[in-house]
């Protein structure tokens, strides 16, 4: 089985995980999930960067010291990743013994091939970069990273020869075009490695100015560079060059971290493992930054976003969703809830969620909820069939590429085509006119693309993708689905065994409007504005509330008035009660748009869930929607009094879903 290894930037534990923390991570999560579903044998790592002048200032400020920093931030990672359910294989700590060892190795054997040597260098040194700047690289006279001064430092210390790798390392990157990728960033090193000479690279600081670091195994006054001792972690992880790991998996391996530490990554990590005779990384994968409403996250402007408090309030599969598709790999993107809100909605709640929810539906009122048997494909099974190829197909080459955004639009490329097919087939139609044999093929090729869809959701949403797989009554463990199944010939063919068992209800991502539910605080179901109870002859208790402008009861409106009204005839493809409130039900109408509706409506008392579906109901479709103790009402049922009880109104014979009243 092929290897694949990825690793995370080793975070340093100056300042809590933030979003740009979970971005990395969770990316390197999706990417392994995705590797390992396409068969190879893949792992990430991740860590923490706990050494160098960074740290010491920070414990400082904390009133703290270096050590119980580390412990306390770098726990705060670990612990962070499971509950975003990223699972790495590994977690490095610079201050691990394993991980001073090797650097330690490493730092002799360059020093013994002759690549580190003593030297004086004065130079302007910024402690938040934790680096010497040239006169040339200062913006100002001030440090472009913190625009601060940085400090004139004259001090006697061990340099790695660099330089000397030079010309070595611009030819490499032209002869491998996706060393460096997106090209982008392979653009900026051709540009920095040919803006003049490469300086050496000082390595070392006194022991006189800091102690916090792994001491030089050659010289016991100096300790080692942080980037010269974080870098190492990406091969300690494996247990050092020595190991079988490391064997197996360095010449398959891949970094991912962000514009901002680029030149690290591409210049000074391959010239050290050129200088140690050790085997190139294959890729370094460089992504852009997310921006909170377009401005740079930082502690001072208050606006650093907190990954756990994202993910509880939109759960975490969303949450990586909305990371995955929203930025650009590359480019740098913006977070706002706005946008997230608008993600969920759009494509999980309406595309993704509706199809589930009116197949599943479907499948319960036409066939008990047991999947049926197919009959022959016709033009719309051949059309959808070649979509559904296309799709999966670019998804596979585009994620491999981490074009995670595009490969999942592509992947919502078969999604609407499914809702459209639903709308094309008419599957109540072919219920009505006893077509089963028909019916039989377009649920179960329904069903079938579900579990492609789902299948290949996995890496980026695990936990939602096992939903979905179980109410297709397909259940995983937590592993997921079986390694290499993406790359199967044959990934169509699902094991779906007319017969069995698939849920007959589906609420996989509640739709979520902010302002809606801001806008109506302590708003009751029972209560109308009069007092007592509703005799509007609505269903939905939507329509309950008599505003200062709404005409008196019984008063007339004009014939523009009624034509502003749109009632349509819908069919209840479910219904259940609102798990929030004793009077209200959740009826998903199907009104024959691309997505089935959800109406709110307060007639619990009145009926059982399970005796409307089917039935057919008269909907005001054009209402605003609303929100009704958490969940978004779009329409209103209209209902009649009878003694005690309550009508649905509804025809007298059956109609199209979506069918105007006029
Ligand atoms: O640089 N958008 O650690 P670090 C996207 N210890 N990603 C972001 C981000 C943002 N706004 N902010 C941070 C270090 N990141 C060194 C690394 S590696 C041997 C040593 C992510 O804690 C992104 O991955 O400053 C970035 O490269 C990394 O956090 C920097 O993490």
């Amino acid at each position: 089985m092929t290897a694949f290894y990825l690793t995370t930037p080793i975070y340093y534990v100056n300042a809590l995980p933030h979003l740009g923390h979970a971005y990395t991570t969770i990316v390197a999560d999706s990417l392994v999930r995705f590797q390992r579903l396409m068969g190879k044998d893949s792992l990430f790592i991740t860590g923490t960067d706990e050494h160098g002048d960074k740290i010491v200032q920070a414990a400082e400020k904390a009133g703290s010291s270096p050590q119980k920093l580390a412990d306390d931030v770098s726990a705060a990672f670990r612990s962070l990743w499971p509950r975003l359910d990223v699972a790495p294989a590994g977690f490095v700590r610079t201050t691990d013994e394993s991980h001073k060892a090797v650097v330690r190795a490493f730092l002799q054997k360059v020093h013994d091939a002759g690549d580190i040597y003593f030297g004086e260098y004065s130079g302007h040194y910024c402690y938040g970069c934790e680096r010497f700047y040239t006169e040339k690289e200062l913006e100002n006279g001030l440090c472009p990273q913190h625009l601060t001064k940085p400090e004139l430092i004259s001090e006697r210390n061990y340099f790695f020869r660099m330089s000397r790798y030079q010309d070595w390392l611009k030819q490499h990157i032209l002869e491998k075009p996706d060393f460096i990728r997106p090209e982008r960033y392979r653009t900026e090193v051709l540009a920095l490695l040919d803006s003049g000479v490469l300086d050496d690279l000082c390595i070392s600081r006194p022991k006189s100015r800091l102690t916090w670091g792994i001491e030089l195994p050659f010289d016991p006054q100096y300790v080692c560079y942080v980037w010269f001792d974080a870098l190492l972690a990406y091969i300690s992880a494996l247990g050092g060059p020595e190991s079988p790991d490391f064997r197996r998996y360095w010449p398959q391996s891949e970094h991912l971290v962000a514009k901002d530490i680029l030149k690290p990554h591409a210049v000074f990590w391959p010239t050290m493992l050129k200088a140690a005779d050790l085997p190139l990384f294959r890729h370094l994968n460089v992504h852009g930054y997310w921006l909170v409403r377009d401005t740079k996250m930082s502690k001072s402007l208050g606006n650093v976003i907190a990954p756990l408090a994202m993910a509880d309030t939109f759960g975490n599969d969303v949450f990586r969703y909305f990371l995955l598709r929203e930025m650009h790999f590359g480019n740098d993107a913006s977070f706002s809830e706005e946008a997230l809100t608008a993600r969920l909605n759009a494509d999980l709640a309406n595309d993704l969620g509706n199809l589930f929810s009116r197949v599943l539906s479907m499948t319960a009122k036409f066939c008990r909820s047991a999947v049926p048997e197919p009959g022959p494909d016709e033009d719309l099974e051949r059309a959808l069939k070649k979509v559904a190829e296309e799709s999966v197909s670019n998804f596979k080459n585009l994620f491999s590429r981490l074009r995670f955004s595009a490969a999942l639009e592509s992947l919502w490329e078969l999604v609407r085509a499914l809702n459209k097919y639903v709308d094309a087939a008419a599957p109540w139609n072919l219920a009505k006119n006893n077509d089963g044999e028909r019916l039989g093929t377009v649920l179960h090729t329904l069903l079938r693309y579900m579990y492609i869809v789902a299948v290949h959701l996995w890496p980026v949403m695990p936990r939602k993708a096992e939903v979905m797989l179980e109410q297709l009554g397909l259940p995983v463990g937590p592993e997921g689905p079986s390694s290499g199944i993406l790359d199967r010939e044959d990934l169509f063919a699902v094991p779906l065994m007319p017969g069995s068992a698939v849920a007959s209800f589906s609420n996989l991502f509640p739709r979520r409007d902010s302002e809606a539910e801001a806008s109506m605080p302590g708003w009751s179901v029972t209560e109308e504005a009069g007092g007592g109870k509703n005799n509007s002859g609505a269903a939905c208790p939507s329509a309950d509330r008599v505003d200062a402008g709404d005409p008196a009861p019984g008063g007339a409106i004009e014939f523009s008035d009624f034509q502003k009204l749109e009632l349509r005839v819908g069919t209840v493809t479910a219904c259940e009660a609102h798990p929030n409130a004793d009077k209200l039900l959740r009826v998903m109408v199907d009104l024959g748009e691309s997505s089935v509706r959800q109406i709110i409506a307060g007639i619990a008392e009145f009926f059982v869930p399970e005796n409307i579906v089917g039935k057919q109901v008269v909907v005001v479709a054009n209402l605003a929607p609303r929100k009704l103790r958490g969940l978004e009402s779009r329409g209103m049922i209209l209902a009649v009094r009878k003694d005690e009880g309550l009508e649905l109104l509804s025809v007298t014979a059956p109609v199209v879903p979506g069918s105007r009243v006029s």
